[in-house]
């Protein structure tokens, strides 16, 4: 663990959002706080659930587990534990171990004077989450909307729920969310290509350094967004993809039940086309 003496000085006390002292320790190279408890317990508790949950299932190929949500007809209600009262106790679960974490990266970065970022980020993921199996299924009136915990089980529920709008690719947010995930890999592959290429001169070369990044964009496109602002552009373009795909989900359901295609009617209704 070569990383042990270099940072002992960051080992400090401090920074936690609750339990004082009490679990501000480390076991090995971790920081455990009462986030870290709280993560271990829900993980623990939600995987043994899912293990419980298959071995009900009668099926232990890994492609066709499946733990599902409660029938439509529970409503909002709490299911028996086989009739997805599982499904409800593991999402429970879910949350708590992605909350924990959450708060975990926000003692750490608490701990050693860090902005807040990477929590934001890794939350704008949890929300995504969130706006799938609590948020859509509240606004619709059963936890019987939500999706199924299993590897080819979801997936069927993504294909389905798409069809009933008829065209996913139609829903205005939705194409806002896959354009920033594209873009998010076009900007990751320009960024870690960039700064190998810097990082690798042709052998004997010493390394280059910003100034070559920065004249290289220059030379391309007449710009450079700079090392600081690439990492900005980053962020924003990966938690943007998140938040519309959490926007377009929430959007189909409470707030548009007809198919896709058909919202673009406002376009073909313009009077500009009438003549
Ligand atoms: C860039 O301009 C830049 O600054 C030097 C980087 O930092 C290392 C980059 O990684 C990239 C990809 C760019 C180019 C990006 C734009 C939006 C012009």
């Amino acid at each position: 663990m070569a990383m042990l003496s270099f940072e002992a000085k960051y080992r400090t006390r401090g920074g936690t959002l609750v339990g004082g002292d009490l679990f501000d320790f480390w076991v090995g190279p971790f920081y455990v706080g009462f986030f870290g408890v709280t993560t271990i317990f829900f993980s623990a508790l939600g995987t043994a659930l899912i293990l419980y949950g298959a071995s009900l299932g009668g099926v232990w190929n890994i492609w066709r587990i499946n733990i599902a949500p409660p029938d439509l007809s529970y409503g909002l209600g709490f299911a028996p534990l086989k009739e997805g009262g599982l499904w409800q106790v593991i999402t429970i679960c879910a949350i708590g171990a992605f909350g924990s974490w959450a708060l975990r990266q926000v003692e750490i970065s608490r701990k050693l004077g860090m902005g807040l970022h990477v929590p934001f980020a890794y939350g704008v993921a949890v929300f995504a989450y969130v706006a799938l199996e609590v948020i859509r299924p509240v606004l619709m009136g059963a936890w019987g909307w939500a999706f199924p915990y299993g590897i080819l089980s979801h997936l069927d529920w993504v294909s389905n729920t798409g069809y009933q709008y008829l065209h996913f690719h139609y829903n205005p947010a939705h194409m806002l969310a896959v354009s920033f995930f594209f873009t998010t890999t076009l900007a990751l592959s320009l960024h870690g290509s960039l700064v190998l290429s810097a990082a690798n001169p042709p052998k004997g070369e010493v390394m280059k350094t910003a100034e070559h990044e920065n004249t290289f964009f220059r030379d391309l496109i007449g710009y450079s967004i700079g090392t600081l602002g690439i990492h900005r552009l980053g962020l924003f373009l990966a938690l943007s993809a998140g938040f519309w795909s959490a926007v377009c989900i929430i959007l189909s359901g409470p707030f548009w039940t007809r198919g896709w295609p058909e919202w673009w009617s406002w376009w073909l209704n313009l009077p500009i086309w009438t003549h």
